[in-house]
């Protein structure tokens, strides 16, 4: 399981990143633009932890086609995910659970996306939900971690941002076509 964490403290209170402004991932690579560009990082004070749910992922089984086939380039496969409540707070609402797959455990904005479905939920403190997702993977064969990320879009003020994403215990090997 990977896990990024950014954060700042103000004045004593720790404000975990939010968001860039084109909407990027908080780990992201660098790459020289053509002209001048301007990227502002929001940020938001953690709410305390007494005081809002704390959503996280979890990769329970990925694979290729049921039935058990393996994973092949292009191909259709699924994934099962397992969303939980760790917060204090319940949580009921809409939101999005992105997939990726990398080439490292840890999400950044090299990952590409490959679903990102919008899921009802209803998490008590301490409950979770099994999703099943479906996928593609990507044309080129070879060997990517999947990495799920709960609250995808961070519209979901949580105690701890920094949890959200998680890879598969082991990379996936996708066959050639
Ligand atoms: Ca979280
Ligand atoms: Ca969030």
């Amino acid at each position: 399981m990977s896990r990024h964490r950014i954060q700042v403290t103000v004045n004593g209170v720790v404000h975990d990143f939010a968001r860039w402004s084109d909407g990027g991932k908080p780990r992201r690579g660098v790459v020289t633009p053509g002209s001048d560009v301007t990227y502002t990082a929001e940020y938001r004070p953690r709410l305390p932890a007494a005081s809002g749910p704390d959503l996280i992922a979890e990769i329970i089984e990925a694979a290729g086609a049921p039935g058990g086939s393996p994973a092949v380039a292009g191909g259709r496969g699924r994934a099962v995910i397992r969303i939980s409540n760790t917060g204090a707070a319940r949580f009921s609402g809409t939101s999005k659970v992105g997939l990726y797959l990398s080439t490292d455990p840890t999400l950044d904005d090299a990952d590409q996306l490959i679903a990102a479905p919008a899921r009802r939920l209803r998490l008590a403190p301490g409950a979770s939900k099994i999703l099943r997702l479906r996928l593609i993977y990507p044309a080129v064969a070879g060997s990517y971690y999947l990495i799920a990320e709960a609250d995808a879009t961070n519209a979901v003020p949580e105690t701890d941002e920094s949890n959200n994403a998680a890879a598969s215990a082991e990379p996936l090997e996708t066959l050639p076509a």
